[in-house]
């Protein structure tokens, strides 16, 4: 398999997490964010939309991170992301959302450009944005933890699986922007317990080869 990724893209950060829990290898193809590589013709081909991560599998490209969790899911089933039952499925699934529909596409790279090119916000407005939405998708994630987390080791049993592949990048992802996230403290205990783990750590962007 080819995976297509940044190291500091909390969206690859996903995928390189999920396919260590499963012992999955890859080759890896650094696209730079900074450097502009996901909108070169080349990258284009592999996935129209440019963004970061795409997996290649027998030549064929997937694209959209929980779509491609979700198929590596289907295809190696072991050791499972989403838990047995229907209701519980729907829970992960929508602590996942939380982050994936709700939290990460406000906060992405090109809206963050846009708004300082555009609408000529400083850094410090910028970086005020970012911190609004952080705080305003962890108290969700957070409220999601209290109302249906269950007290396991991680946020919904004693398995890593589809939410903490969501939950860990993009807290990694706050810390980078100095967030102050000592209000969620159940998401604090899970992501804690998540980096003891060799599937998260070793897959953490300061490890990765393409690194700055
Ligand atoms: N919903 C997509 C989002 C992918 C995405 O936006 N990736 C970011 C990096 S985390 C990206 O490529 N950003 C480039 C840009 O915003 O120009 C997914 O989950 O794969």
């Amino acid at each position: 398999m080819d995976l297509y990724g940044f190291f500091r893209s909390s969206t690859s950060y996903r995928l390189r997490i999920a396919m260590a829990l499963k012992g999955l290898d890859y080759r890896l193809h650094p696209v730079s964010l900074p450097k502009m590589e996901h909108r070169t013709a080349d990258y284009l081909s592999v996935n129209p939309q440019g963004l970061v991560p795409a997996l290649v599998v027998d030549g064929q490209a997937f694209t959209q991170s929980l779509a491609i969790i979700e198929y590596l899911d289907e295809t190696h089933p072991e050791p499972p992301l989403l838990p047995a039952d229907p209701a519980a499925r729907a829970r992960v699934r929508a602590f996942a959302q939380i982050v994936g529909c709700d939290i990460h596409p406000l906060n992405n790279v090109r809206v963050l450009k846009y708004l300082q090119t555009r609408w000529n916000l400083s850094e410090q407005d910028r970086n005020e944005w970012y911190g609004h939405w952080i705080a305003a998708g962890f108290a969700d994630l957070e409220a999601h933890l209290g109302q249906h987390g269950g007290g396991g080791r991680f946020a919904f049993g004693d398995t890593p699986g589809l939410a903490e592949i969501c939950l860990v990048p993009q807290v990694a992802n706050a810390q980078r922007f100095s967030c102050d996230l000592s209000a969620y403290p159940g998401c604090l205990r899970v992501f804690e317990a998540c980096m003891a783990l060799d599937a998260f750590e070793r897959t953490h962007p300061r490890h990765q080869p393409d690194a700055t």
